[in-house]
């Protein structure tokens, strides 16, 4: 196990520190302290030879000037609200409306902008970073105080576990985080060979700008029935009369889930990964709107280049009471894990 300490460059005038932590069979991944970013998950895929399954950038300004959220830490609630408007205890609060009038992961001022604290830790089998915040209702206008931890390790069992920790410290607030990776488990070009299997039957109806009516659509015979292997080009084909040209949808995890949300894996490389979550709903957006201003480390962004799975609870939760529960009483903590399981077949 090792763990390194990196400069990453300045953003809006701080240093900005890249955290590697690397296991005993030569996987890495590396976490940058703004915006508790994951930056690489790279695996060894031949003899003398590594290759990185995230989609990243080389400076930090890039990751900020496109609205992709790549690799980000989301929160405190991910996707969107509507008009930005969260009530709560009878109390509308006003949250930053960063898409149009609607507030989208957490607003401009969300977890993804935050500089974090962080410390390492290293035991024989794992090596892991926490960061950590005090997130005030100054910082991004939600309600009350809420102490947040994020913590990425990596095990020898090459798997990675996210843990989001979140205490409502004086009064009742919302905790609904996650992370926004992009896969791409060939480093390629794009995602169409990828195969997809989501433990799923049933995807959110949207209405205009992408908000939830309240209603699921059963999956089965469309594009989106992921609920054996398929391959993303096939769906993406079939898709290509929308306007997303793509997959950016919110799929209804099956209950109870002890199986892996979601399976993605390449051929190409005989590897996958599995993701498992307790949460009810997984986010899948494969990248359709990638423009080619965006400097990805592996060239410039296009659609397809990487695909999101971002497990969390069903978005836009409070307007809708059969969603799941994102609410954190006053003094009430909370701790939701998403492990993503790296095997080669
Ligand atoms: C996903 C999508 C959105 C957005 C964002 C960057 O969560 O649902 O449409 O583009 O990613």
């Amino acid at each position: 196990m090792k763990t390194l300490i990196e400069n990453f460059g300045r953003f809006n005038d701080h240093v900005v520190e890249k955290i590697v932590l690397k296991n005993n069979n030569n996987f890495q991944i590396s976490l940058l302290s703004q915006g508790a970013i994951w930056n690489e998950f790279s695996v060894p895929v031949e003899e003398n030879k590594k290759i990185n399954l995230l989609l990243n950038f080389n400076s930090i300004d890039s990751y900020y000037s496109n609205p992709f959220y790549i690799g980000m830490s989301i929160g405190r609630t991910g996707g969107r609200i509507k008009a930005g408007k969260l009530t709560l205890n009878d109390t509308t609060y006003n949250l930053s409306q960063n898409e149009n009038t609607n507030t989208l992961h957490g607003g401009e001022t969300g977890f993804h902008s935050f500089i974090w604290d962080y410390e390492t830790f290293q035991t024989d089998d794992t090596v892991s970073v926490v960061f950590s915040k005090r997130v005030s209702p100054q910082d991004d206008s939600y309600p009350g105080v809420l102490d947040v931890e994020i913590e990425y390790i990596l095990n020898n069992k090459n798997e990675v576990i996210i843990n989001y920790y979140g205490k409502a410290v004086d009064q009742d607030t919302v905790f609904n985080p996650t992370n926004h990776a992009y896969f791409n488990l060939e480093q390629s070009d794009n995602i169409l060979d990828h195969e997809l299997k989501i433990n799923s039957h049933q995807i959110l109806s949207m209405g205009q700008e992408k908000i939830p009516t309240g209603l699921f659509k059963e999956t089965a015979g469309t594009p989106y029935d992921f609920h054996k292997f398929t391959f993303l080009k096939n769906a993406i084909e079939d898709l290509q009369s929308i306007p997303e040209k793509g997959i950016d949808d919110v799929f209804y995890i099956d209950q109870p889930s002890d199986c892996p949300i979601a399976t993605l894996k390449s051929n190409r490389f005989n590897h996958q990964i599995d993701i498992y979550s307790q949460r009810n709903g997984l986010v899948v957006f494969t990248a359709n709107s990638f423009t080619s201003d965006m400097n990805l480390s592996t060239g410039k962004g296009h659609p397809y280049q990487g695909i999101a799975l971002e497990s969390q609870t069903l978005p836009d939760t409070l307007n809708h009471k059969n969603f799941g529960n994102i609410l954190l009483k006053k003094g009430q903590s909370v701790t939701y894990q998403t492990k993503i399981a790296y095997t080669h077949n």
